[in-house]
């Protein structure tokens, strides 16, 4: 597998020295955001994680290889380009042979982040069971790489695009932890708070790099989710958000859409009812993932 890395310099070197390098997705640039919020955005995360002092590796599919750590010049033409593949687990290998252009998801993100040696993966939002599930058996394949590939996932919770209660019970049937960070419920990505209550509760970044710790030396090879509210300065209003994503889910039935086309629908769905409300606390809740993942990524170098 290692011949189809392309680690870039400054990542590899970070890495061998042992110093803190954080993971980041590309499909929430390439179908998660449109342009040029989607550049910028990317842009600024990896600003903020160099400020907390970390390295970013931002990672995408190209010219046959899974690139960990990429170029502004890659990131613009993830953002710009039409035929950017999604590319989740059953993706990987097609889109590497067709040396395609192709962004990942959080499953595949983690995928090569734990083959390049990566513990940390910041993102906005991770994918789960969908509502309706009973019907058309949409689950994320990101639960089941949590399941697997021991990386742990930050990010604001889960948006009630999703079945968050049955996406709970999912995280917990395969072993994944779901740590609080300062909260004891679950975040709901556009707002700090929602209805779920969680199993764990952590207060410091140390506190998670140590279980990060134990977990690796247990050798238990599943990933791990820290939810970590949005700022509330920054959160959109409950019922208001929610007869949106209502709306979105509704609208995208009645166009047909399913597979892999359903999470950027809905997402571009709520951006366009929000008039572009959504997209700002979007934006904002990554920026305040990136600042935590860096600083558990600084406090886990630091434990060894
Ligand atoms: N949620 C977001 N923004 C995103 C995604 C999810 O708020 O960009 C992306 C992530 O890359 C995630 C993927 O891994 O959607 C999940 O897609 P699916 O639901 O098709 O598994
Ligand atoms: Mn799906």
């Amino acid at each position: 597998m290692k011949q189809y890395l392309d680690i870039a310099p400054e990542v590899a070197q970070a890495l061998a020295e042992g110093k803190p390098v954080v993971a980041l997705e590309s499909t929430i640039i390439s179908h998660g955001m449109p342009y040029p919020q989607n550049v910028e955005m990317a842009q600024t995360v990896e600003a903020i994680i160099r400020e907390e002092g970390a390295v970013p590796a931002t990672i995408a599919i190209m010219d046959g290889k899974y690139k960990i750590g990429l170029s502004a010049a890659d990131l613009e033409r993830l953002a710009t380009e039409k035929d950017v593949a999604k590319v989740s687990r059953r993706d990987l290998a097609l889109i590497l042979a067709q040396k395609k252009i192709g962004a990942t998801t959080v499953a595949t993100t983690m995928i090569g982040a734990h083959l390049a040696g990566i513990p940390y993966f910041v993102t906005g939002g991770i994918g789960g069971v969908h509502r309706g599930y009973e019907e058309t058996m949409d689950v994320s394949a990101d639960l089941e790489e949590l399941a697997q590939t021991p990386v742990t996932v930050i990010c604001a919770g889960a948006k009630s695009i999703l079945d968050l209660p049955r996406t709970l019970e999912y995280l917990e049937t395969k072993g994944i932890p779901v740590l609080g960070y300062q909260t004891d419920v679950l975040p709901a990505f556009y707002t700090s708070k929602s209805l779920y209550k969680l199993n764990s509760r952590v207060e410091s970044v140390e506190e998670i790099a140590q279980m990060d710790k134990v977990s690796h030396e247990l050798g238990l090879s599943a990933g791990s989710l820290v939810v970590n509210p949005i700022p509330t300065e920054h959160e959109l209003d409950a019922a208001y958000i929610d007869e949106i994503i209502a709306q979105a889910v509704v609208e995208a039935e009645k166009a047909g859409i399913t597979g892999k086309d359903m999470t950027p629908f809905l997402l571009g769905k709520i951006v366009e009812l929000t008039g572009g409300e959504s997209l700002k606390a979007n934006i904002q809740l990554v920026y305040n993932n990136a600042k935590v993942g860096a600083r558990i990524a600084k406090a886990y170098s630091e434990l060894n």
